[in-house]
């Protein structure tokens, strides 16, 4: 999965060039260590993906950025940024982005202070860009929050509801993709009803990218992932494809009993088998497809065709690849 639907606009493939000395510069504090923590993950790159997304938004695909529509993009990279030190922590992650983490290579103390501030870079940015945008980011982030607590808080129960696993990913990963387009569109002076369509395209397209990755860790593998596979089910996250096998009485019977605990490699790959063996994966491909066609939906209200396109691309082609996905 990659942003290149949007980075077929021009607009956006400048943009992006332009934004990535901006980011370096925003997390700069004359200390050359924390300088060195700061910019590690930045320097193992990333897809860009909120920052793109915020561009895509901001100039509507053909109309050059200008430097408040880059600083929109450079504050919502900086929370992913700080929300992945702090996710590595929680998860005790060795390797983020193809490189070793912050996490592993300085300790959790500097990650944790690291991310916190990369979080006041961008509450100091996102202060600059105005009242609502600060506002905004400010709500945002408290969402994440919402969103990683309800996930902690659900870790091993099997009796986990498919609205809280909604409720758990739209905190934690659908906030702040909503709020990358709804930035985009307030920097540039879009009309109420652009930002409202943005922000709701970017939106079901978080809880559709959220989705893309809770099924690739049960069907993808360790290469394709560049991670270990099977991650979510080893640390009792019960994502929708196991919440829906849970559901068919016999694959539960033979996957319950691992559940409701931590997993040791055999048990993981074999509850993770039992999962991509059964048809919980085509249907959860098929809610998202839903989560597609409603992104879809929502760009159709925009009046900038090539965007329009770009979006409904970007939401369409994110399944492609998977069991049912094309
Ligand atoms: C400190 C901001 C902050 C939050 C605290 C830790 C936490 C609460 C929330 C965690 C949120 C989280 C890590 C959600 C997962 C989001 C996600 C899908 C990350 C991967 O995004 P990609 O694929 O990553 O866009 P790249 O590396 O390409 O940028």
């Amino acid at each position: 999965m990659n942003a290149a639907p949007l980075l077929s606009l021009p607009a956006v493939e400048d943009a992006l060039g332009r934004l990535e000395p901006l980011l370096r510069e925003s997390v700069r504090s004359g200390e050359a260590f924390l300088d060195d923590v700061t910019r590690h993950l930045i320097d193992a790159g990333g897809k860009r993906l909120r920052p793109a997304l915020a561009l895509a938004a901001a100039t509507a695909g053909d109309r050059p950025a200008r430097r408040e529509d880059l600083l929109g993009g450079v504050s919502v990279e900086l929370v992913h940024l700080a929300s992945l030190y702090h996710d590595d922590v929680m998860d005790e992650a060795t390797i983020r982005r193809n490189v070793e983490t912050v996490n592993a290579r300085w300790g959790n103390l500097v990650a944790i202070v690291a991310g916190d501030f990369l979080l006041a870079r961008s509450a100091e940015i996102a202060a600059g860009l105005g009242t609502e945008v600060a506002g905004l980011l400010a709500h945002t982030l408290g969402q994440l929050c919402q969103g990683q607590v309800a996930e902690v808080h659900g870790a091993y129960r099997v009796e986990r509801t498919e609205e809280q696993y909604a409720t758990a990913i739209a905190g934690k990963t659908a906030a702040l993709m909503a709020t990358s387009c709804r930035i985009g569109a307030i920097t540039s002076g879009a009309q109420r009803a652009q930002v409202e369509a943005l922000t709701a395209y970017g939106r079901c397209f978080g809880m559709l990218f959220q989705l893309r990755d809770d099924i690739l860790d049960v069907v993808g593998t360790e290469s394709e992932l560049g991670k270990p596979s099977g991650q979510d089910l080893a640390e009792g996250i019960y994502t929708l494809p196991v919440l829906l096998a849970l559901q068919q009485p016999e694959v539960a019977e033979e996957l319950r009993p691992l559940l409701g605990q931590p997993l040791a490699q055999p048990e993981r790959d074999k509850a993770r088998e039992i999962v991509a063996a059964s048809s919980a994966i085509g249907a959860s491909v098929r809610v998202g497809q839903r989560y597609a066609r409603q992104a879809a939906e929502a760009a159709e209200a925009l009046p900038d065709a090539p965007l329009r396109r770009a979006l409904a691309e970007l939401a369409h082609s994110t399944l492609e690849g998977l069991p049912g996905g094309t």
